[in-house]
């Protein structure tokens, strides 16, 4: 294939956007030349010149402002690029579109004749206590509702965009056809605040004429089961539509049909649908008739009018869910308990099954889990409070039939069909959901069980990173701030998560609370807040150390991989405002061993600095603290109780440190000043109360050294001995990690920073529990939430088998084993340097920078190093290998070393 010189065009981080905002979108491209300056122009739908340039004597080839006209609302661009090189000009062009103005929204909202969805309120009590009793899913569930709309269409149409939303979860089609390939839609949003808009061009759909609009409309995050008590109805109990359809026509005029009293509803073939517990669906009911022209019913019936609310509408930002791959079976079992079918990989989707002569009316059952036990038999890994994860399919009776469900997904490896009789393998595929982001990494070694290591986080990241990131796919899908923050390093080499996470963390600072307490999940919902307000213990946080501290981490993050200051500009304030509350909160509280002594004026004064007070989660699910007899949820305040007054301070620390970092790129260097000051004061107080003359810690667990060597919170002068304490901690347990969630991406760079090389290696490569390669080694396939989640025995216990917050050892992956290095914002410089004593004789790895590819491949043979990189123009990279160093140029080098030679 020849090689484009100019390629990958991006408007806001994404190709071709169909609802970008029309406030100064930012321009990126790649290169495959060194380029001295460019060109860019922006021309309207009619050809109108909206933005020259003119010719710009630079080598910037990101996040180029527009500075035209002011762009329209719902119109279409074609921008071109003319990057110039010596002599040559290299050309490209590529589309954009823009929202319309939801503010001037004149569409109603419909809402079909429905039962309000039966509402249950469970409880964090109700789960810690086993689960609440909940009755059979077709007494507690409703059907999905089909609504239709004829629309007359005037002969010319030359452009037409349907742009919709629905309290719910819904498809669309016109005249029979499906609008898009996007599941799920609108995605989950923090709905009071927020409702995403989709925009789809539906010219190639409609016809002079007379067309039918339809749109079948579930319970979804709306009013389904979520969260995880699986309580229903979180933010309505209703479901409703909402679209316009925008029409250009040739001679010039426009047209907007929108949703109104002409639109009639009906159940359809659901007899329910539910986001967690699954779908039921009747086939003999299917008819698809009612999606096309001239379909009457008398069972249908109008619509009721709403009216118009656009108050929380906003365009969608980002890449929709869509069904990202397909997986065969990799096994099947024609059992006694049913047709035992084995993905070979754990998911998050659903099943696509070829019915072939079954009988009318037979009842297809499908059941999913993510493990089977010990002796390889039926095993839920998650159970109780509306997580049945059951779908069932009641056959017509066609000599071929096949069933996919809509509103629903599961995390599953294995699927138990039962009602079935024969059932061929090849009728059956495993549907992979999730948000649709581009693939910006991959990471290869000489060693099975790494690369395994590897593909189980990308699989965790890969069900995880649905519509919002999510602990985990099949009990709580909450978007848990603390196991995102934790992972984005590893996530961001692994996808193009920037504009996927900035959509999250417009929710996250929606939720955000009048006091500044950013929540520890988001979308959060008013059942959420409730029954915080009545939870006891754990229950009860709203707010939470390394949780909430999410909304500066994340940005920063972001910026370091993106190099784009706007998710710094638009969580600036959000951060500000949890500082003030943290500070609040240290002023406010002392720490329970604390409250009842006389302090000195001076220790009441630095206690009076830290935020070491109020329930948080700590280091959770530290390792060592869930070894005793105690039952689980016991254990697991464990953790909380001895951590969260030190780690509570370390990231109040950290997210000053990052106030200040954010300030200076935003240019409020007074702010800039003010946070370090403050970092300073806080970190003095902290070390003053909590470390001890010999670079101790009060809590002798890994994490805290960890955190404290990772976060930066010691003084140069005691790195090195906390360093010892922490790797005599390590050897302690015999060479494995006893971290939690929020200190485990800091271990091995703590230990290697400081002087404990072997150490970190040994940890990395350790195989007893707890330990990465455990998993590995006892057959996982992505990664778990327990690092014993089974036995040695190989029996499973009741925790998640896809929680991507372990997996950001991935980060050290690309960094250390491969050697990729971001060491300026946006990968702008980066240094090659892998760990040549790591183990092994190969590793590879690449980097979609926002460059282009960065990649590394090294390969050791009887001691002769080779080390092939490839750079992309405007990245500046340096390999360092043992005892030299080289700057790289753009393009492909091969580097050759006699390590023997070396070593000498
Ligand atoms: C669990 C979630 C999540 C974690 C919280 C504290 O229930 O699965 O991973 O962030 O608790």
């Amino acid at each position: 294939m020849a090689k484009r010189s100019c390629h990958t065009l991006r408007v806001e981080h994404l190709e071709r956007p169909l609802m970008l905002d029309p406030i100064s979108p930012r321009f990126s491209w790649m290169v495959e030349h060194p380029q001295d300056s460019y060109r860019l122009t922006v021309r309207d739908g009619n050809g109108t010149l909206a933005w020259d340039s003119g010719i710009v004597d630079s080598g910037q080839t990101t996040l180029i402002e527009y500075r035209g006209v002011p762009l329209e609302h719902d119109a279409d661009y074609l921008w071109t690029v003319h990057s110039f090189s010596g002599t040559a000009e290299h050309t490209a062009e590529s589309h954009f579109a823009t929202a319309p103005d939801l503010s001037a929204w004149e569409a109603e909202w419909i809402e079909p004749a429905q039962e309000p969805t039966h509402r249950e309120q469970h409880s964090f009590m109700d789960w810690i206590m086993g689960g609440a009793e909940t009755s059979p899913a077709d007494q507690r569930l409703r059907p999905a509702q089909l609504v239709r709309q004829e629309l007359h269409i005037r002969p010319s149409l030359a452009r037409a965009r349907l742009f919709a939303t629905a309290h719910g979860v819904y498809t669309a089609w016109i005249n029979g056809q499906p609008v898009s390939d996007e599941v799920l839609a609108p995605g989950f949003d923090s709905y009071r605040h927020r409702l995403s808009v989709q925009g789809y061009d539906v010219l190639g759909m409609l016809r002079s004429g007379t067309n039918t609009l339809g749109f079948a409309v579930a319970d979804g995050w709306w009013a389904g089961r979520i969260g995880l008590t699986g309580t229903s109805a979180q933010f309505g109990d209703r479901l409703a539509l909402t679209w316009q359809l925008h029409l250009g026509f040739a001679d010039g005029s426009t047209q907007v049909i929108t949703s109104d009293s002409s639109a009639f509803s009906s159940t359809g073939p659901w007899n329910y649908s539910d986001l967690f517990i699954g779908e039921s669906y009747d086939a003999r009911r299917a008819d698809e008739s009612w999606m096309l022209p001239g379909f009457e019913r008398p069972e249908w019936t109008p619509v009721r009018l709403l009216g118009v609310d656009a108050s929380a509408l906003v365009p969608f930002r980002g890449e929709p869910v869509r069904r990202v791959a397909q997986l065969p079976v990799a096994s099947i079992d024609h059992r006694a308990d049913g047709v035992l079918l084995d993905f070979g990989q754990v998911i998050a989707g659903r099943l696509r099954l070829k019915l072939r002569g079954q009988q009318r009316g037979q009842r297809i059952t499908i059941e999913h889990t993510e493990t089977l036990d010990a002796q390889g038999e039926w095993f839920q890994n998650i159970a109780g409070m509306n997580k049945e994860q059951t779908d069932h399919y009641i056959c017509a009776g066609e000599a071929e039939e096949e069933w996919e469900p809509e509103f629903t997904f599961h995390g599953f490896r294995y699927v138990r069909v039962n009602g079935i009789g024969q059932l061929d393998p090849q009728d059956a595929t495993a549907v992979v959901l999730s948000s649709d982001l581009e693939q910006a990494g991959g990471f290869r070694t000489s060693d099975e069980r790494l690369n395994r290591l590897h593909q189980n986080v990308v699989w965790s990241q890969r069900a995880n990173f649905l519509s919002i990131p999510t602990d985990c796919p099949q009990r709580e899908r909450a978007g848990w701030s603390g196991d995102i923050q934790v992972f984005a390093g590893a996530a961001a080499n692994n996808a193009g998560v920037y504009t996927f996470l900035s959509r999250w963390l417009e929710n996250l600072r929606a939720d955000q609370l009048p006091d500044g307490r950013i929540p520890i999940l988001s979308p959060r919902s008013e059942h959420d807040a409730q029954s915080a307000l009545e939870s006891p213990g754990l229950g009860a946080i709203v707010a939470a150390a390394g949780w909430s501290d999410a909304v500066a981490i994340l940005p920063w993050k972001l910026y370091e991989r993106y190099g784009d200051p706007r998710v710094l500009e638009e969580n600036y304030s959000a951060v500000r405002r949890w500082i003030e509350y943290q500070a609040a909160e240290a002023e406010r509280g002392l720490p329970r061993g604390l409250e009842d002594l006389k302090l000195g004026p001076e220790r009441l004064a630095r206690q009076r600095l830290i935020y070491n007070s109020g329930p948080h989660f700590g280091d959770w699910l530290t390792p060592s603290t869930l070894e005793g007899d105690e039952p689980l949820h016991e254990a697991m305040d464990l953790a909380p109780k001895l951590t969260s007054e030190i780690v509570a301070p370390m990231f109040q620390i950290h997210t000053l440190d990052l106030a200040a970092r954010m300030a200076e790129v935003l240019g409020h260097s007074a702010h800039a000043a003010q946070y370090s000051q403050r970092a300073g004061e806080v970190r003095s107080a902290f070390l003053a109360e909590y470390l001890g003359e010999d670079a101790t810690l009060p809590v002798a667990l890994q994490g805290m050294y960890a955190l404290a060597l990772g976060l930066d919170i010691l003084p140069e002068s005691k790195r090195l001995r906390a360093g010892e304490h922490l790797a005599a901690l390590v050897r302690a347990r015999g060479q494995r990690l006893d971290t939690g969630f929020l200190s485990t991406p800091f271990l091995l760079d703590a230990l290697w920073d400081t002087g404990h090389q072997d150490l970190a290696r040994e940890v990395l490569w350790q195989q007893q529990a707890p330990s990465w390669l455990y998993a590995v080694d006892h057959g996982a396939t992505t990664i778990w939430e327990a690092w014993d989640a089974v036995d040695p025995s190989g029996q499973p216990r009741q925790v998640s088998m896809n929680h991507y917050a372990f997996g950001c050892v991935d980060d050290w992956l690309y960094r250390k084993v491969a050697g990729l290095t971001p060491m300026a914002p946006g990968w702008r410089e980066a240094r090659i340097e892998p760990d040549l004593s790591c183990g092994l004789d190969h590793a590879e790895a690449w980097i979609q920078s926002p460059f282009g590819r960065l990649a590394v491949n090294w390969k050791l043979e009887h001691g002769h190093l080779s080390v092939t990189t490839v750079v992309p123009f405007g990245l500046n990279a340096v390999l360092k290998l043992p005892g030299q160093q080289a700057t790289l140029a753009p393009g492909t080098s091969v580097h050759h070393l006699d390590l023997f030679a070396t070593a000498q």
